[in-house]
């Protein structure tokens, strides 16, 4: 078992009571503006494994973030970051989103890749991606920053798992093989108007490139990828806000459509 700092264990308290009461707060670097960004990786691991305790829920997957370099340029990095996501995050399209169990929500379209096989190591290239994984879909994440105003810097947001909250998968499951995975469009709408429109060609190329790349990271740290796993890998155009009484769409070109309903 690994042993956590008071400064770390101080900070996920932090961030989990700001989860908890549903509460922005203010980016854990104004208090500790040396926190690096290993250690903002280890605070995640440890808030994810207290979350896995305290609300009896399991690891079912990672998501990227910050893979397009629009957004990179955005935050003044040149750097993904990868979270991971726990199963009381997956939502259904069947079933509302609660607007009051969010702090300040946002909408963004992804494309969920379905892995088929454990996927470890450090020289892992898209073409090992691509092999390991048995179909991708369309997927909406609803990213829910714990900070005031979606303001931080990048160890802020890897300690907060990278604002992850709920995530939808569509019901177009498709072999990557099957499809041009390299530039699928997407327009994304919100009560029927478009909001955003975007490629998959914004994730880092190429979704498995951003994937590989995360493989990679998460080699170094000596984990991976296990079969079953779900990878939301990164999104494919500005997130969208929305309030209860929004009904929001993705359509992607060759993977059909997924859908959110927010009460
Ligand atoms: O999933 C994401 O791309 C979120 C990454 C963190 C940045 C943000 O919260 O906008
Ligand atoms: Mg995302």
């Amino acid at each position: 078992m690994k042993l956590v700092s008071e400064k770390e264990i101080e900070i996920i308290n932090y961030l989990l009571a700001a989860e908890q009461n549903v509460c922005e707060v203010i980016k854990v670097t104004d208090d500790f503006p040396e926190l690096t960004l290993p250690q903002a990786y280890e605070i995640q691991e440890q808030l994810l494994v207290r979350r896995q305790v305290e609300k009896d829920v399991r690891f079912i997957g990672v998501k990227l973030g910050l893979t397009s370099k629009a957004k990179q340029e955005m935050m003044g990095v040149d750097k993904a970051i990868y979270g991971f996501l726990q199963s009381d995050m997956l939502a259904f399209e069947w079933e509302a989103i609660q607007y009051t169990a969010l702090i300040h929500p946002k909408v963004e379209p992804e494309i969920a890749f379905l892995i088929a096989e454990d996927l470890q190591g450090t020289n892992v290239t898209a073409a090992d991606v691509l092999r390991a994984t048995k179909y991708v879909a369309p997927a909406l994440e609803v990213i829910d920053s714990r900070y005031k105003d979606f303001r931080f810097t990048l160890v802020d947001v890897i300690a907060d798992n990278c604002s992850s909250a709920k995530f939808i998968i569509g019901s177009t499951w498709v072999s990557p093989d099957a499809i041009d995975l390299e530039n699928i469009g997407m327009v994304l709408s919100k009560n029927g108007e478009v909001a955003q429109t975007g490629s998959s060609a914004a994730v880092l190329g190429h979704p498995a490139n951003a994937i590989a790349w995360a493989v990679n990271e998460l080699g170094a740290r000596g984990k991976g990828l296990k079969k079953g796993d779900i990878v939301l890998s990164g999104a494919m155009s500005e997130a969208i806000t929305f309030q209860a009484g929004d009904a929001v769409t993705a359509q992607f070109d060759s993977l059909g459509s997924v859908a959110m309903y927010c009460k």
